[in-house]
């Protein structure tokens, strides 16, 4: 132990996590200060890397949240590429949900083992729609327009760019003499046969000649620029999906599975029912390998029940949303910081990690989750405003902005989101949440490093190097608190001045 650390120990000040959560009062994240710690080391020392259930590991702790003005393939691949993760909503069709978790699955794979192909008879048309769905070009062509055919062309970009009528058949124009790798070639030996034939995709025979992968060379830059991101162990970057707790949702998930979803969460605005612990055993006695996370809860009781049932993770909130009502309208939940800390310190003895669900709009509000225990962030509004929401952006008084509206908000239940609310088929609504917008924070490859960079200053204010520390420094009573009165909240904030400008919450 260091002199400083020594004297830390000596000269304990504040309270302990546990001091402080004892209160009989709700707290959120704005009624409470991490003491500052000893600095013995840089913000880029910091580890982010955490978990996202048990098994999913993931090098920042942030996931969007499954909203359908939030998460879609594009909000989940840039979170992917960037460390984190993404939650495809639901307020969709199961083919909906399932094209958009294939999108991610699909994206930067070193082998993508699950090509889309064509056969002769489609039609340069066909390859049109490709593009203009999946963003594709370059698609191997075999011989009955199934995978794990024989393959038996290739048509990219150069073969078609000139040609007027879209309505041929590709064997007219698919190039046949085509550059192949054998299965079982290393990722480096396929991407240096890339290099060499500068060609854009390899596709991978077997011995009988037929398709078994392919390679693109897009992804080869991808790879490089994205050290970060959450892969699974064949490379494709890592995606989540949720689903409601009707018996319906059955389909769903199987469904997502076969898509390759790595983890679903059981979207429930009150996750303690036995529909929930019904959708959870089934789900963990069919898909073994699939991980699960139950939510959402805020009590201990409300934990233990869906850790019993085989929670892989935990989601923490009932209430705390920017664009929630669900207090006022139920008066039902719970303080964020509280149910977050109450539910984390129970989830620890079983060892699953719990996600802190909404109530976050700053960075702080993420340094003081992971604080009092929480190993993931999830948000909404954060990243609502990103170029990678779903939505266009529009103008309000000369300020861009984008729609973000609760899922339980009149607008979206109309459009299906009321699965979490036990509210379908109710012909009267009654709304949990509001639409509203936010403003634009620019792209999430932006963003990201943005709000890692202030949580590494966090951690490195609190004197806490990794997530896994500060939780230990939580449960040893290292971590020391302090509530904030409602002046010290006044004090804390910009105060006293004549004018000034606010921060924008995003990279410049
Ligand atoms: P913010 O990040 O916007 O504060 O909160 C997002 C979270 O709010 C979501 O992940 C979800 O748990 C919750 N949520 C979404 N729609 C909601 C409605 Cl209408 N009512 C209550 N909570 C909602």
């Amino acid at each position: 132990m260091s002199n400083q650390s020594y004297r830390d120990s000596q000269f304990l000040d504040g309270l302990s996590g546990e001091e402080l959560f004892s209160m009989q009062i709700g707290l959120t994240y704005r009624d409470f200060l991490v003491l500052p710690g000893f600095i013995d080391f840089n913000p880029s020392e910091v580890e982010l890397e955490t978990r996202l259930t048990k098994k999913i590991k993931l090098k920042r702790p942030f996931v969007s949240s499954p909203m359908d003005t939030v998460t879609e393939s594009s909000m989940a691949i840039a979170q992917a590429l960037m460390g984190g993760i993404g939650i495809i909503h639901y307020n969709n069709t199961v083919e909906e949900q399932v094209a958009e978790v294939s999108k991610v699955k699909r994206f930067e794979n070193g082998f993508i083992s699950d090509p889309v192909v064509l056969g002769p008879k489609n039609t340069i048309h066909d390859l049109d729609r490709i593009k203009e769905t999946l963003g594709f070009t370059g698609i191997p062509i075999t011989a009955d327009g199934t995978r794990n055919s024989k393959l038996v062309g290739i048509v990219t970009n150069r073969d078609i760019d000139f040609e007027r009528d879209r309505s041929i058949p590709v064997e007219k124009v698919m190039t046949t003499e085509v550059i192949t790798g054998k299965a079982g070639i290393t990722l480096k030996e396929a991407n240096d046969i890339i290099k060499k034939e500068k060609i854009g995709k390899l596709p991978i025979i077997d011995k009988d000649g037929k398709l078994v992968s392919l390679v693109s060379r897009s992804d080869l830059k991808k790879n490089k620029e994205f050290p970060d991101s959450s892969k699974d162990e064949n490379k494709r970057l890592r995606c989540g999906a949720a689903v409601s707790t009707l018996p319906e949702s059955r389909d769903r998930v199987a469904a997502l599975y076969e898509a390759g979803a790595d983890v679903i969460i059981i979207d429930s605005a009150q996750g303690n029912s036995i529909y929930q612990i019904e959708m959870l055993q089934f789900i963990k006695s069919n898909f073994k390998n699939l991980e699960v996370i139950g939510g959402n809860v805020v009590t201990r009781g409300q934990a233990e029940n869906l850790i019993s049932a085989g929670a892989d993770g935990l989601r923490i909130g009932m209430g705390p949303g920017s664009i929630c009502i669900t207090q006022d309208t139920m008066a039902v939940g719970r303080a964020q910081a509280t149910a977050v800390y109450q539910t984390a310190a129970h989830a620890a003895k079983h060892d699953v990690p719990v996600i802190a669900d909404g109530g976050i709009s700053n960075i702080g509000d993420i340094a003081n989750a992971l604080a009092i225990g929480a190993s993931a962030c999830m948000m909404g509004f954060m990243f609502a405003g990103t170029t990678e929401a779903p939505g266009e952006y529009f103008y309000e008084n000369g300020i861009r902005l984008k729609k973000y509206r609760g899922m339980a908000s009149i607008e979206a239940m109309k459009a299906g989101g009321d699965k979490r609310y036990f509210n379908e088929g109710q012909k009267v609504k009654v709304a949990q949440g509001v639409s509203g917008s936010v403003v634009d924070r620019g792209s999430i490859l932006n963003f990201i490093p943005y709000l890692s960079l202030g949580l590494r200053l966090s951690f490195q204010d609190m004197g806490f190097r990794s997530v896994q520390d500060l939780h230990q420094g939580l449960r040893e009573g290292k971590l020391r608190f302090e509530r904030r009165s409602e002046s010290a909240q006044a004090q804390g904030s910009v105060h006293s001045l004549y004018s000034y400008s606010a921060p924008s919450l995003r990279a410049e």
